[in-house]
């Protein structure tokens, strides 16, 4: 690759968050509770038995937050809102200091000429709406677009990008097939269902932010998708990565663009596949504006005819090397994966919604975080997606995970995504080696 790397001027530099996971502040100013803080305060749930109840205090501490996105030069902020702290119940009473929030932060934001990018939904269902079945009750949906079309009239005019869900998979499978996330069930034929609830959600929230909004306004859904390899080139192994290919990134890409579930995968399911009325399959292929990309790792899979339904086992290849999440590094990923869903789909423009990196991070003795590995992380990627956008890739912005560390689901605060180090006992915020190397890939607009 060449010595220096230049980016389009338009190129928008980001980091990511959601709420659950830096807001704190769960119990304050009328919010009302999430499946998260419900689930994070069943115990075993969580590792250490963290929650998020105070997390970063990023609730009391925005202006701090936002104060050292500028200082780190990023040109747009990705965050969602937890529907609870604005609707505390998920349906009727709002919540007005919940709104003033997200009123407070967005301004903030504009001050410091950031672009806010929205999420909508990052994982926080009302515990109120789990109660009578989460996403598993078709009148969840109903309730997703009362809430949208709520916060995007409250918000017009100064958000112009707009992320229906996060990660629809994990809300899916984590939370519902394998119970490790919040609601913590295991129903595989039920998580199928609330994939599919959440898809028709997501559909009819674009036009509810459509019409909320103006010719700027922006939409699109943000999914986890991977490259997936088969172990070895048998027949059953090229077989079992199509499956779970269909499985994780077909399963989610092909209704939204194409208007269709992928036949093999309704094969797959058989008697599992969910209820879909007619007429779902139209809205969930509305048309969106951008496609948002999370893209962490690859999979190496192969068929294994003792796992039920999907028949597939991962293997982990052994010359490789991995974050402290156990995920392999596997930077060439993103450039494959960028090709092909341009190649496949051919969405209108595409963002890279998250991408980085957990390592165990310390604080050294002279009070700095070292954390080269990051960087080294991050050079990678970013060279790889400059590359399938020299390709044609209509690549527009590059969001890291994460601003800052925060609450990592069910591993609680014990991995390290942050390009800042927050020292939770003191909340003190801390820029790592990789926050001030991103604010020089900023400046430059170069690797
Ligand atoms: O922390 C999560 C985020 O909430 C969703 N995408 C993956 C990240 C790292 O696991």
């Amino acid at each position: 690759m060449p010595e220096k790397l230049e980016f389009p001027d338009d190129f928008l530099w980001g980091a990511a968050t959601a709420s659950y996971q830096i807001e704190g502040a769960s119990y304050e100013d009328g919010k009302g509770l999430s499946i998260w803080d419900h689930f994070s305060h069943t115990p075993g749930k969580i590792h250490g038995g963290d929650t998020g109840d105070i997390a970063c205090d990023h609730y009391h501490r925005y202006r701090e937050d936002v104060a050292n996105m500028k200082e780190m030069g990023l040109n747009a902020y990705r965050f969602s809102i937890s529907w609870p702290r604005v609707i505390p119940e998920g349906k009727g009473k709002i919540n007005k200091s919940g709104l003033d929030f997200y009123d407070r932060l967005v301004d903030t934001l504009l001050e410091a000429e950031i672009e806010p990018f929205v999420t909508l939904y990052h994982w926080d269902l009302p515990q109120n709406l789990q109660e009578n079945g989460g996403w598993a009750n078709r009148d969840t949906v109903g309730y997703f677009e009362d809430y949208a079309t709520l916060v995007a009239h409250r918000l017009a005019g100064r958000v112009h990008h707009w992320i229906t869900h996060n990660e629809p998979w994990v809300v899916s499978f984590l939370g519902h097939a394998f119970g490790v996330h919040a609601p913590g069930i295991m129903d595989f034929p039920l998580a199928l269902q609330v994939s599919h609830h959440l898809l028709l959600s997501h559909a009819e929230t674009v036009t509810v932010l459509k019409d909320a909004g103006d010719e700027r306004t922006k939409v699109g859904i943000t999914l986890n998708l991977s490259p997936i390899h088969p172990a070895s080139e048998k027949k059953e192994d090229v077989e079992a990565a199509k499956i779970y290919d269909g499985h994780l990134n077909r399963w989610f890409l092909d209704p939204i663009f194409y208007g269709a579930y992928p036949p093999d995968m309704l094969d797959c399911y058989g008697e599992k596949v969910p209820q879909i009325l007619p007429g779902d399959i139209g809205t969930i292929s509305k048309k969106i504006d951008f496609l948002g990309v999370n893209y962490y790792t690859r999979h190496i899979v192969k068929h294994d005819p003792r796992q039920r339904i999907l028949k597939i086992s991962s293997v982990v290849p052994k010359e490789a090397e991995f974050t402290d999440m156990g995920w392999e590094i596997y930077p060439s990923g993103i450039y494959e994966l960028l090709k092909r869903v341009q190649n496949d789909y051919s969405p209108e423009v595409m963002y890279i919604t998250e991408n980085g990196a957990a390592f165990p991070d310390t604080i050294g003795n002279d009070g700095k975080v070292e954390d080269e590995r990051r960087i080294n992380y991050l050079k990678e990627h970013f060279s790889f997606a400059h590359k399938a956008m020299l390709e044609g890739v209509r690549l527009k912005g590059y969001f890291v995970w994460s601003l800052m560390d925060n609450f990592e689901w069910a591993y609680g605060y014990s991995k390290r995504f942050g390009l800042i180090y927050v020292d939770y006992p003191t909340q003190k915020r801390i820029f790592k080696k990789s926050a001030n190397w991103y604010r020089q890939v900023i400046q430059s607009n170069s690797v």
